[in-house]
């Protein structure tokens, strides 16, 4: 094996051993402090807006599985070139463990619920990559050169081979040293499989680690009971299409989590603080004690396109926010709650809207279910009319009463727009973009939502023609969306669909298209569809 190519290998080996084995002692207790997971997030956090609404556009929920590829490839290189260089210099050994291992401390350090231990994975794995490499790259002496200065030897016995002992008395490196030869070293070969198998068991038992893990809060999840609302949902409306309610497994997540929080319920706990008259903590059994309202609400999110999937309306069960802020006395002067999650997410909330007599809460249960993990277990905020980004903060934590003018929250501090009003906005759901269809007619149908506002009116135009009244769904309230269908004389040809929603307040949802960024997308949506 040429030295470069060696060289090269024993990189990469070593530092998947040293990954391996950091991943495995964070997986049991901290899953968030594993070096990968870590730097991913400082990157998720330290990524311009701009390229974070890329990557949700392009990848979905794909973003983060493609985000972790992407770190292992960069890590694998700098092994590599590490490794190469161990070949050359004994030095870049510590040099590459430290560089490697220090960024990946760092980055679970930065991390805003971190602790010092969880610099601990990067480090012992840096120490554990460091030694492997160490030991790959060992100058080798005598018979293994020797013998590979004859090539490649098939089917012989792998008879071991040591180097001579060192003399005692006699420093090692007075021995004359054989450089290593081209030619396949087996022994290297052997270390090299060797290695590998044992950092793919470690992967393997750290990954089994966190799944156990995340089955344990499963299972205290499924444990939970929830009591029944003392203010109910009124029953869906007759009339409302399948579809209305979002089930869990395909409500839409959008959050920054690459490893989603695994709170313990018994020990969870809630501090209000801030501009209060006095502090207040509650566990989530003295939440449960609180009479809770349920409410059927369409939560969306602010990155979403026009005609895109991250929307959803739930049957949501939860403590109403005001009586709590109450409780806790409100400072002349406060305008912003600031909601915090176990994993440092800051959303900021108009306090306004949590006053002014909405929905507002702090949601334990969704469609009959305590929250799924994915969705914030065991708590999170919820506001009507808000886009999540400013008023849905899973795995909710802390919550603190002050000033816009005082605290940026995380994604105002990126450049999105305070407030986070949800914008009257349209979708075609039938028929599909490109669809091929026969003569006749074809019912076009979709949803329409302005949330606190309503829908009072959606139409649909053929080919850019007159706006047509498509007919209105029974619905559940101003705080869901609205679904709607409109029967269309298809004729031979291709045509193209546009939607538009009109709110209670008499506003028309406007046809200019702006993007996502910085306070949600406006437009119509259109679908093309060719019928013949
Ligand atoms: N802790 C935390 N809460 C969060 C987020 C997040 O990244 N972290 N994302 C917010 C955004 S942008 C949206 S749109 C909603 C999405 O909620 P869902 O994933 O339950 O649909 O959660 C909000 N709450
Ligand atoms: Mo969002």
């Amino acid at each position: 094996m040429g030295r470069t190519l060696s060289g090269a290998l024993c990189g990469i080996v070593a530092a998947g051993t040293g990954v391996a084995v950091a991943e495995l002692s964070a997986a049991a207790t901290r899953p968030q402090a594993g070096p990968l997971v870590a730097v991913g997030a400082a990157v998720i956090d330290a990524t311009p807006t701009a390229v974070k609404e890329f990557a949700v556009r392009e990848f979905g929920t794909h973003d983060k599985p493609i985000l972790l590829t992407g770190i292992a490839v960069v890590l694998a290189l700098l092994a590599a070139l590490a490794g190469v260089a161990a070949t050359r210099w004994r030095l870049a050994v510590p040099a590459g463990a430290l560089i490697l291992g220090g960024a990946g401390a760092a980055a679970a350090l930065s991390r805003p619920a971190a602790t010092p231990v969880d610099a601990l994975p990067s480090l012992l794995g840096a120490v554990v990559a460091g030694a492997a490499l160490w030991w790959l790259t060992r100058p080798r002496e005598g018979g293994a050169a020797a013998n590979d200065r004859h090539g490649p030897v098939p089917a012989t016995p792998d008879v071991p081979r040591e180097a001579a002992p060192a003399t005692p008395g006699v420093p090692r490196e007075a021995a004359p040293a054989t450089p290593a030869q081209p030619g396949v070293d087996r022994r290297l070969v052997m270390r090299l499989a060797l290695l590998a198998a044992g950092a793919g068991a470690a992967e393997a038992t750290a990954l089994s680690l966190a799944g156990r893990q995340e089955t344990a809060a499963g299972r205290t999840r499924e444990m939970l009971r929830l009591p029944a609302p003392a203010d109910p949902a009124p029953a869906l409306p007759r009339g409302t299409a399948p579809g209305f309610t979002t089930g869990n497994d395909v409500f839409y997540r959008v959050d920054t989590a690459l490893s989603v929080p695994r709170i313990d319920p018994a020990t969870w706990r809630l501090r209000l603080h801030g501009m209060v008259d006095r502090e207040i903590e509650v566990s989530l059994a003295d939440l449960l004690r609180q009479p809770l309202i349920e409410r059927d609400i369409t939560l969306n999110c602010v990155s979403n396109e026009v005609g895109g999937p991250y929307i959803g309306t739930a049957r949501w069960l939860g403590v109403p926010l005001a009586a709590l802020l109450r409780e806790a006395g409100i400072r002349a002067g406060a305008d912003q709650i600031v909601a915090r999650s176990v994993d440092g997410m800051t959303i900021g909330t108009p306090l306004a809207t949590a006053l002014d007599g909405r929905d507002t809460m702090l949601a334990v249960g969704m469609n009959g279910e305590p929250l799924p993990l994915e969705h914030g277990f065991p708590v999170r905020m919820l506001t009507p009319g808000l886009y999540g980004y400013a008023g849905a903060c899973k795995w909710l934590t802390e919550i603190e009463l002050t000033t816009f003018e005082q605290v940026d929250a995380y994604w105002v501090e990126r450049g999105w727009s305070p407030g986070g009003t949800v914008k009257t906005a349209s979708r075609i759901d039938r028929p599909a973009p490109f669809a091929k269809l026969s003569p006749g007619p074809v019912t076009v149908a979709g949803v329409a939502w302005a949330q606190r506002r309503g829908i009072t009116a959606v139409e649909v135009s053929v080919d850019g023609g007159p706006w047509e009244q498509a007919e209105l769904l029974p619905t559940a309230s101003v705080d869901t969306w609205t679904q709607w269908r409109y029967s269309w004389a298809a004729t031979a040809g291709s045509h193209t669909l546009a939607v538009r929603a009109t709110d209670r307040t008499g506003a028309v949802q406007p046809q200019s298209r702006v993007t996502p960024f910085p306070d949600g997308a406006t437009g119509w949506h259109t679908v093309t569809v060719t019928v013949g």
